[in-house]
């Protein structure tokens, strides 16, 4: 029996509800979105067909919330819902409030997401089905006496787990048996908190595991096939970085059996739909003998595009042909591996800040077009605090794992972000790096290259620095041509000093970066410039496009790039790096003026982090007066002279604009 399917709700946002709305479209279904308050302009609203506002911007209220979600479904006349992943994607009582009310969950049988909710639940069914275990212990008997006993058996290094856990939560390694009664009180303390529930299972602990997961798809007529397998060890604190398919270094058998072992865990629970069977497997044992079952995701997953290239299907297609109660499309015999893909995921971090996720406007945001981009964020939008700062999914596909990474490193090359820090880097760095390119991945892999993932801020190459300049000028050309014959007093062109339109002129273009306070001196030659670089004098000519394409010649190279600016800062995007500059205003009151007028203003726009001083304070010169915090990097405020603090115009918290008056000295 099927079921028609004409309406699709997507209970979700972001890349994944873009995502689910475009094989819809291809499908000739109707696309019905949910967003947030936050979400109002977001892009997943305006790819589908209709969408409903369903709560504030805190998950708990819009994209949690059942019953909000439900009575969209029910008024946009939606047959089915998507729950893409997290969120709603694995809670078994939506699943079985949408059955309540007759909708499709887009989604496995209620039943297989709760076997698979409890770890020890899923082990004890798995080692049924003959699914290989790490050795280890998942009984009910949780006295100290069993678990010590268990763990002493097991042998030593051994990981005690929450049995409600996921995602590594109340996990605790005991390495020996006079540590085993602190982890475990410790690991179950964790447990009691995070999920109410204090039970634990006991496993050989394996170091620095590789982590390999299979893709699996089952019908409702009983048929359960595998998409081969992905490798997710790339990780960092369990947040996937980089995923592959298929796993690196496999051989057939391994990789056969990998499958087979994913397809019976899905029969053990009677599986319906798209599903991933984690395994571990050990470091010592790559291409070997050993992988163990870890726990299953009953949902699509965020990496489901590189199974998608090396298999050419589309999941989202397939989980609504299943979910309408069709056979699966294919058999495991119409199925090969085609080539290997590659994907990363760009997040809004910043790796010199331990990964600190990063909020704001993205103002800038170009996405290669070699590759498969899945993204729900445009130029211009926001990175709330409320979601994942994930903002986009940059995949590849070739003949070999090695031409699948060397097209990632062009397509990352070619990707543009300003306003927000990223991990672009990172990514960049760990595709350089030569144990990835030699396949040997695991999960400790980050931390063990951390320093090499991590450089020290490189120094600035002349060109980006040559590119900046050439682009001010050019847009001040462009500026001053628009303005009125007599100059447009408030045109940027007119704060070059010293600049006049004919032979002989020049004009000092001043920029920070990082510490460093770089002037370049523009003499302007017709259509050409010569410019007073750091390392001599080149003559240089531009073309600068309105988008910020910027082809240049300096000296006798050829140079292309993008700048952007953005109030003072200009972003040089050039050779597949990110150069920050701030563009110093030379018309700004210099601190000579400030100790004049008393009035101290803010080198750049930024955020007061600290106001160090109270009105009718006394200071003297050189006192750090307020922190100004601008693209990362924190500007004291000194007092130009002696003096006493007549008024404070700023509080720590509050943004600025470039010039405002911070405060105000007087005479002490
Ligand atoms: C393990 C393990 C080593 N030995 N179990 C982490 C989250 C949860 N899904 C399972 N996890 C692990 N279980 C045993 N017996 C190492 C990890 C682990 C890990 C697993 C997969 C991917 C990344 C990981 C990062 C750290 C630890």
């Amino acid at each position: 029996m099927t079921r028609a399917i004409n309406t699709v709700l997507i209970a979700n946002r972001g890349e994944i509800a873009c995502r689910i709305i475009r094989s819809l479209k291809r499908m000739g279904i109707r696309s019905v979105a949910v967003y947030s308050e936050a979400d109002r302009n977001a892009l997943h609203v305006a790819l589908a067909d209709a969408a409903y506002e369903i709560g504030a911007a805190p998950p708990r209220e819009s994209y949690l919330n059942q019953a909000n979600i439900l009575k969209a479904a029910k008024e946009s006349g939606a047959d089915a819902i998507h729950p893409g992943y997290g969120f709603l994607s694995e809670n078994a009582t939506f699943a079985e409030a949408c059955a309540k009310a007759g909708v499709i969950f887009i989604g496995p049988p209620v039943s297989a997401i709760r076997a698979m909710g409890s770890k020890s639940e899923a082990k004890a069914l798995m080692e049924k089905a003959g699914v290989p275990l790490v050795p280890g212990y998942h009984g009910a008997d949780q006295s100290l006496k069993v678990l010590q006993a268990a763990a002493d058996k097991i042998g030593y290094p051994v990981l005690i787990k929450a049995s409600a856990g996921g995602g590594g939560k109340g996990m605790k390694v005991a390495t020996s048996a006079p540590e085993f009664k602190a982890a475990l009180e410790s690991a179950q303390r964790e447990a009691k908190n995070a999920f109410g529930d204090d039970r634990v299972l006991v496993e050989k602990y394996l170091q620095q595991p590789r982590h390999i997961e299979a893709q699996i798809f089952g019908d409702a007529h009983g048929n359960i096939i595998h998409l081969f397998e992905r490798d997710c060890s790339i990780q960092r604190r369990h947040q996937k970085v980089i995923e592959e398919a298929p796993a690196p270094g496999l051989t057939a058998e391994r990789r056969a059996a990998i499958g087979k072992a994913a397809v019976e865990a899905g029969k053990a629970v009677g599986y319906v739909g798209a599903g991933t069977v984690e395994f571990i497997a050990p470091m010592d044992q790559v291409g070997g003998e050993n992988f163990y079952f870890m726990e299953m995701n009953t949902r699509l997953q965020v990496e489901h595009p590189v199974t998608e290239a090396i298999t050419g299907l589309d999941l989202v297609e397939w989980q609504i042909k299943i979910a309408r109660g069709e056979k699966l499309p294919k058999g495991q015999g119409d199925l090969a591996i085609h080539g290997h893909a590659m994907e990363v995921r760009l997040y809004a971090e910043d790796p010199a800040r331990d990964f600190l996720p990063q909020t704001g406007t993205l103002h800038h945001l170009r996405f290669p077009d070699q590759a498969r981009v899945d993204s729900g964020i445009r130029a211009g939008d926001a990175v709330s605090i409320h979601y994942d700062p994930m903002i986009a999914k940059i995949i590849t596909h070739g003949a070999d794992r090695a031409e699948a990474i060397a097209r990632l490193r062009r397509a990352l090359a070619a990707t543009e972000v300003g306003g927000l820090a990223t991990n672009l880097e990172f990514l960049q760095a760990i595709l350089r790096q030569k144990d990835f390119a030699a396949g040997k991945v695991d999960t400790g892999f980050i931390e063990r290259h951390r320093a090499e993932l991590l450089p020290e801020a490189q120094p600035l190459p002349v060109n980006a620095l040559a590119l900046a300049a050439l682009a001010v000028l050019r847009a001040g050309e462009r500026d001053a041509a628009a303005a009125a014959p007599e100059g447009d007093p408030y045109s940027p062109w007119t704060r070059l000093p010293g600049w006049r339109v004919n032979r002989g002129a020049w004009s000092d273009l001043v920029f920070q970066h990082g510490e460093a306070t770089l002037t370049v001196r523009a003499h302007y030659r017709g259509n050409d410039f010569s410019l007073a670089l750091p390392d001599g004098t080149v003559e240089a000519e531009a073309n600068l496009d309105a988008d910020g394409a910027i082809s240049a010649r300096i000296g006798a190279a050829r140079c292309k790039g993008r700048v952007v600016r953005r109030d003072a800062e200009c972003l040089v995007f050039l050779d597949g790096a990110t150069h920050r500059l701030t563009l110093i205003d030379p018309r700004r009151p210099s601190a000579a003026g400030a100790a004049t007028t008393g009035k101290i203003l803010a080198p750049m726009p930024g955020t007061v982090t600290k106001m160090l001083v109270a009105t009718g304070a006394s200071v003297t010169k050189g006192t750090v007066l307020a922190i100004v915090e601008a693209m990362k990097m924190e500007h004291a405020v000194k007092a130009p002279r002696d003096g006493k603090v007549k008024a404070v115009n700023f509080a720590a918290g509050d943004q600025v604009t470039d010039g405002a008056e911070l405060l105000v000295l007087e005479e002490a």
